[in-house]
This record gives structure tokens, sequence and C-alpha cells, in this order.
């Protein structure tokens, strides 16, 4: 692989973007069966039409993904994936250069790809499980990685989830995620881990995930979570419309960021960034009191 943007990065995973506080992460789904915004954005002049509104609402970097892990969701062929994702990639670079962009992808020739037409990390749902290659192609690039937990995989994984602890369990595998990485050659500082909202997990899971998500925080890695318009969200609410779980979404997303978490993953930037810098200024905010 040439010498790819990615490896230009040479910060910690957690500055990918400059700045040190909270990260929004716009999705971009190139899919036409993604729970929420399936075949919304499959044309790729109008995916990257709203790659650039959500870059300037303000999101941090971009996830562009190919393949929907939707629960139930069928894999799509590695052909299909990189012929979704690449031409989006390349459209948006050509507007927006500077453009940090991550791909949802567990398999390693979409991740070449990508990172030689320009993405700057990547996104692994399956914490480098899906494919033995991936370790190394990430090495080369010198690349950030999102490493995520998930229990089964999406055709199944909401068919009865069961742990005895999941805090526990969920924080252990990342951290034994991230030992493998490093073994494999991925530097530590370019780790970024999350506990995988709604990927084999119930209501009570989730909701337990993030009451105690300074648990996952404590690994000492960057924390994302993607809880944008989850089901979880419509299962509290009512709201049966994934689109319209925003209200929801911006809860999950304040409270994360009081319990630790740097980036999030969503669907709504400006909602979320907004909600975000209201939260910060609060936390920040030096008040003196009698
Ligand atoms: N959630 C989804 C997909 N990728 N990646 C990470 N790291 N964390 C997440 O929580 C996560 C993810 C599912 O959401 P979405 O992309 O909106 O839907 P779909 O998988 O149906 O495309």
């Amino acid at each position: 692989m040439g010498r790819t943007r990615a490896a230009q990065d040479t910060g910690r995973a957690g500055s990918l973007t400059g700045g040190s506080g909270p990260v929004v992460v716009g999705i971009l789904n190139v899919t036409p069966d993604s729970f929420s915004d399936g075949g919304d954005f499959l044309d790729p002049e109008a995916a990257a039409e709203h790659a650039v509104d959500m870059l300037d609402e303000g999101a941090g970097f971009l996830d562009l993904g190919g393949e929907s892990t939707r629960p139930g969701s069928d894999p799509v062929s590695q052909k299909e994936e990189i012929r979704r994702v690449i031409p989006v990639l390349e459209r948006i670079l050509a507007v927006r250069p500077e453009a940090v962009i991550s791909v949802d992808t567990h398999r390693a020739a979409t991740a070449t790809a990508a990172l030689e037409a320009g993405a700057r990390l990547i996104n692994d749902v399956t914490a480098l499980r899906g494919d033995p290659r991936m370790a190394s192609v990430l090495k080369q690039a010198g690349c950030p990685v999102i490493l995520m937990h998930m229990q089964g995989e999406p055709k199944t994984m909401q068919n009865e989830p069961h742990y005895e602890d999941v805090v526990r369990e969920v924080t252990d595998f990342l951290a034994r995620r991230a030992e493998y990485a490093v073994a494999a050659g991925v530097r530590p500082e370019k780790i970024i881990v999350d506990p995988g909202i709604g990927f084999g997990k119930n209501l009570e899971h989730n909701l337990a995930i993030l009451q105690n998500l300074d648990t996952v925080v404590s690994l000492g890695f960057p924390v994302l979570v993607g809880a944008s318009r989850k089901r979880f969200i419509g299962e509290i609410t009512g709201v049966q419309e994934a689109k319209d779980r925003l209200f929801g979404t911006v809860a999950t997303t304040v409270l994360a960021y009081t319990r630790g978490a740097t980036f999030f993953r969503v669907h709504d930037v400006r909602a979320n960034l907004e909600a975000l810098a209201v939260a910060e200024a609060v936390l920040l905010a030096s008040t003196s009191r009698p």
C-alpha cells in the first residue's frame, strides 16, 4: 500500500480532529436496507451532498458504511461493498479534501481500498474478528481503528442475547480485542473502543452499559457511543419511526458524555452537537459558590 492520508495522522485517536472535546461523528449509510436511512443516500451525489451538510453542521468526521448491520440484516459481497463505498468517498474528498472519513467495514480488502482512496480510519464492528488480514492492514496504514463489541452476528444477534454481567463482559471483551490489536502491531494510541449499543443487547443490557459507561472509559481508550435512533430508544419512548427518535438520541449523547465518552456516532449532527456544547459549557463552567 502506498503512503495513505491515514499514515499522516500521528496524534492520538482521541484527538483525531484536532480538539480535546467531544466529537460528533456523522453517519452516512450507502445501503438500501439500513434501519433508519436505508435507501436515502444510494445515489453517490445525494450521499456526497448529505456528507457536506453534516460536515458544515460540525461533524468531526463521517462514518461511511456500505453494509447494514441492523438486526436481521444479510451481509453483502466484498465487491458490492467496495462498489457502494469508494465512489462516495472519492466524491466527498473531491469537494472537501480535508474531510476526515471513517469507513465502517470488517473486510480487509474494503479497508485497503478505502485507505488508498483517502479514508483516515476504520470502524470495525467485529473488533478485528471478521477478517484475519484486517490487523495487518491497520498496522501498515498506521491509522486509528474503532473496535466494537457485538454478541453474535447481525442476522441473529437479537435472538435472546444473554450475559451474566453485561458491563463486565463488554469491558473485558474490549480489553482483549485491544490487546490483540496491539500484539498485531496497532499502536495503542490509535485505538477507540465502543460497547456496541444494540449489537446482541436487549433494553436492559443497553441501559446497564449507558449507566456504567465509566467502566468502559476506565480502560483508558477514547470511547465511541452509537445509540442514534436505535430500537431501545423506541422501546422507552414508544416512538416507532426510527427517524423520529432524535429527542431520545440526544438524551443518550448527553448522558454518555457526562460518563466520559468522546465520540458520538449520530444521524442528526446539529442537534447532538448543540446539546453537547451546552453540556460541555455546564460541566466546564468555573462557578464560585459562597
Ligand atoms: N451502529 C451501527 C453501525 N455501525 N459502528 C459502531 N462503531 N458503533 C455503532 O453503534 C454502530 C456502528 C448501526 O447503525 P446504522 O449505521 O444507523 O444502521 P445500519 O447498520 O442498519 O446501517
